[in-house]
C-alpha cells in the first residue's frame, strides 16, 4: 500500500510512573503489527500526566525511559513517527479550540475524572477534568482513523468522536471521526490484588501489579503472593475472576490457547499453575528490557529519533490546526 492512501493510527501512554504488564498486553503490544498496515504515530503523552503531581527529575527519566520501551516493544522509529506530546505546540492549541465546544456536563461525567477526584481529593486541578479533551485534541490534529487503546479508555474516545462530529456539523467537514481498536483478551488485565479492578501503574500497592521493569524473582514473588479464588480448579469463568485474570496473563504471554492452557494445568494446583504464568511472563518480559537498557544507554539514538518524529508530527499537526483556525474565523498571521 502506498503512503498516501494508509490509514492513520495514533495512541500514546503517559509517563506516570512504571510501565505494567497491564499497559503492555492491552495497548502497548499490539501497536507493533499496526504499524504493516498503517501510518502510525505513537506519543509520550507527558502533558496529560501533568494532570496529578510530578515530580519534575522524575517525570524527565520516565519520559524517555518510556521512548526507549516504546522501541523495545517493537516500534520502528522508521516505520512510525515516535514522539514526545509537549514537543508539538498544537496539542494544547487544538486543546483549547476543541475545549470552547466540549461542555463541562459531558466532562463532569467522565468515569477516569471520577475515580482520579476520588483519589487524588487534594488536587481536582482543571486539566484533570480536561484530560480527555486533550486526548481528543491528541487524536484529531492528526485526522486519525484508528486508536489503539485499552477498554478503561473507550469512553474517552467516545467523547473524541463526539467532539469531532460536533465540530464537522458546526464548521463543516474538518475532522476524522476516530475508530477505537481494542484489543481482544489484553482489553482489560486485572489487579494481581484485586481481580476486579484493573492492574495500574499507580497503584500503591506494588504487589499488586506487574512493571516492565521488575527482574524475574519480583515477577515470581508477586505471582505467588496474587489473590485466587476459592476452589482449587484452574480454568476460566466469570465465578473464577482471579484465576481467569492469571490464565489470560497466561496465554497472551505464552501463546497457548485458553483451552489448552486448562487442559495443561487439569488436575495440578494453583502453586504449579503461577509457576507456569511467571515463566511466561519472565520470557516476555526479560528480551523487553535487555533491549530498553541498550536503548537508554544511547542517548543520541534517542534524540534523533525524537527529533524525527517531532518534524513529522508537526507537519502534520500544523496542516490540521491551521484549517481549523481559518474555519473558526481566526485572522491567519501574514508571514
Ligand atoms: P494510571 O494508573 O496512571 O491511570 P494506567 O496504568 O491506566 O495509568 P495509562 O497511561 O493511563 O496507564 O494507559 C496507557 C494504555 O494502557 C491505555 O491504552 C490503557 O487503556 C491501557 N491500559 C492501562 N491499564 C490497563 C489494563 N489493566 N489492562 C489493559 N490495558 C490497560
Ligand atoms: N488517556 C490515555 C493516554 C492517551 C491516549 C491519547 C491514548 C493520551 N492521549 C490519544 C490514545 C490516543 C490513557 O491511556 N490513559
Amino acid at each position: 500500500m502506498d503512503e498516501v492512501s494508509k490509514k492513520r493510527v495514533f495512541s500514546g501512554v503517559q509517563p506516570t510512573g512504571k510501565v505494567t504488564l497491564g499497559n503492555y498486553l492491552g495497548a502497548i503490544r499490539s501497536w507493533k503489527p499496526l504499524q504493516e498496515q498503517y501510518e502510525c504515530l505513537y506519543c509520550v503523552v507527558d502533558l496529560h500526566s501533568l494532570t496529578v503531581t510530578q515530580v519534575p527529575a522524575e517525570l524527565r527519566k520516565n519520559t524517555m525511559d518510556l521512548v526507549a520501551l516504546y522501541i523495545a516493544c517493537g516500534i520502528d522509529p522508521t516505520k512510525s513517527s515516535l514522539f514526545i506530546q509537549s514537543h508539538v505546540h498544537e496539542h494544547a492549541e487544538l486543546a483549547w479550540i476543541l475545549d470552547t465546544i466540549a461542555y463541562v456536563g459531558e466532562l463532569n461525567r467522565m468515569t477516569q475524572f471520577k475515580d482520579k477526584s476520588r483519589k487524588h481529593a487534594d488536587n481536582i486541578n482543571m486539566g484533570l477534568m480536561n484530560y480527555p479533551v486533550l486526548m481528543a485534541s491528541d487524536i484529531l490534529l492528526y485526522q486519525t482513523d484508528v486508536v489503539p487503546v485499552g477498554k478503561d479508555q473507550v469512553q474517552h474516545l467516545e467523547l473524541a468522536r463526539d467532539l469531532a462530529q460536533r465540530f464537522n456539523a458546526r464548521y463543516s467537514d474538518t475532522f476524522v471521526v476516530p475508530e477505537g481498536h481494542l484489543s481482544k483478551s489484553g482489553q482489560s488485565i486485572k489487579s494481581l490484588q484485586d481481580p476486579t479492578a484493573k492492574m495500574s501503574k499507580s497503584d500503591p500497592n506494588d504487589n499488586a501489579l506487574i512493571s516492565l521493569t521488575d527482574d524475574a524473582d519480583t515477577i515470581r514473588r508477586k505471582l505467588k503472593r496474587a489473590v485466587t479464588d476459592s476452589d482449587t480448579c484452574v480454568r476460566h469463568g466469570a465465578d473464577k475472576p482471579a484465576i481467569t485474570n492469571l490464565l489470560n496473563i497466561y496465554t497472551l504471554c505464552s501463546g497457548v490457547s485458553m483451552a489448552d492452557a486448562e487442559k495443561s494445568f487439569e488436575g495440578k494446583g494453583y502453586g504449579e499453575f503461577k509457576d507456569a504464568v511467571a515463566d511466561a511472563v519472565i520470557s516476555v518480559v526479560e528480551p523487553i528490557q535487555a533491549e530498553q537498557k541498550r536503548l537508554l544507554a544511547d542517548k543520541a539514538y534517542l534524540e534523533s529519533v525524537l527529533k524525527q518524529g517531532a518534524d513529522k508530527a508537526s507537519y502534520l499537526a500544523q496542516k490540521t490546526l491551521s484549517k481549523v483556525y481559518r474555519k473558526i474565523g481566526l485572522i491567519p498571521r501574514i508571514r
